[in-house]
C-alpha cells in the first residue's frame, strides 16, 4: 500500500487500516472445532456451519501474506497433564470433556491431531502461534508482548466461534487499546443467530468493541498498488 492508511468499508464506520501497524489474527481454526470427530462435533454441533468460513479465510490469508503483513494464529487447548485447565471449565460440556480421547486424539490437548490448525490455513514459518488455555487470546499468553514488540496497534480478526473466542479476544483487545476489525465472512458459529448477534454486539453503540467488515473489502484495501502510486 502506498498511503499511510486505507479506508475499509465497515460497520459502524469505515475502518482506517494502517497496514504496517496491523496484524491479521486467526482465532482457533483448529481441527477440533472444524472437523467431524472433534470437540465441536462431540458436543453435538454441525461443523459444516463453521467450515463456510474456511474459503474466505484462505483468500484473506493469502492476500495478507502477499502484502507482507504479520499473521498470528491461535489455538485453544491445554497441557497434556491438564494442569492449566480450570476445574470449572473441565466440568462443563456434557458427556465429552476436554482431555477425553476422541477420534482425533485427546480433545483440546496440545500436541494431539485435533489441536492442529486445519491444513487449509496452516501457519508458515515466521507466523507466531499462540497457545491459549482460555477463550480470549490475551489471557495467560504472550500475545500482548508479541504485539508490542512488533508495534502493532490494529487487529484484523477472523476465526471461530464468533460469539465465544472471537468475541472474547476482541473485548480483551479493545480494553488494551487495539482497534479491531472483525471480518464477518471469515468468522462462524455453530449457532447462526449467535454469529449475527455476536457481530452486532461489536459494532453497536458506535463500535463499542470495534468494527465489522467483509473480507473482499480488506483484500481490496491491501492489494499492492500497481499504477499511479507516488
Ligand atoms: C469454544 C472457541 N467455542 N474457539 N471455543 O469453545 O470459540
Amino acid at each position: 500500500m502506498s498511503s499511510d492508511y486505507a479506508s475499509v468499508a465497515a460497520e459502524p464506520s469505515p475502518f482506517l487500516l494502517q497496514f504496517g501497524q496491523a496484524a491479521l489474527i486467526l482465532i482457533d481454526m483448529q481441527r477440533d472445532f472444524l472437523e467431524p470427530g472433534g470437540f465441536g462435533a462431540a458436543l453435538g454441533n454441525d461443523v459444516s456451519l463453521l467450515r463456510r468460513a474456511i474459503a474466505p479465510n484462505k483468500a484473506l490469508l493469502a492476500a495478507w501474506r502477499r502484502a507482507g503483513g504479520l499473521v498470528i494464529h491461535t489455538r485453544e487447548g491445554h497441557r497434556p497433564d491438564l494442569a492449566d485447565l480450570p476445574p470449572a471449565k473441565h466440568a462443563r460440556g456434557g458427556d465429552v470433556r476436554i482431555g477425553d480421547m476422541g477420534p482425533m486424539g485427546r480433545i483440546l490437548v496440545r500436541g494431539e491431531p485435533g489441536h492442529d490448525i486445519i491444513a487449509d490455513l496452516a501457519p508458515v514459518a515466521g507466523e507466531p502461534v499462540i497457545d491459549k488455555p482460555g477463550k480470549g487470546a490475551f489471557h495467560a499468553t504472550d500475545l500482548a508482548a508479541i504485539l508490542a514488540n512488533r508495534g502493532i496497534a490494529q487487529l484484523v480478526v477472523t476465526g471461530v466461534t464468533t460469539e465465544v473466542c472471537v468475541n472474547t479476544t476482541v473485548r480483551e483487545a479493545n480494553d488494551r487499546g487495539f482497534d479491531c476489525l472483525v471480518v464477518a465472512d471469515c468468522c462462524a458459529s455453530y449457532f447462526p443467530e449467535f454469529h449475527e448477534q455476536g457481530l452486532r454486539m461489536i459494532a453497536a453503540q458506535g463500535g463499542i468493541f470495534g468494527w465489522v467488515g467483509q473480507s473482499a473489502d480488506v483484500i481490496a484495501a491491501i492489494q499492492p498498488q500497481t499504477s499511479g502510486a507516488a
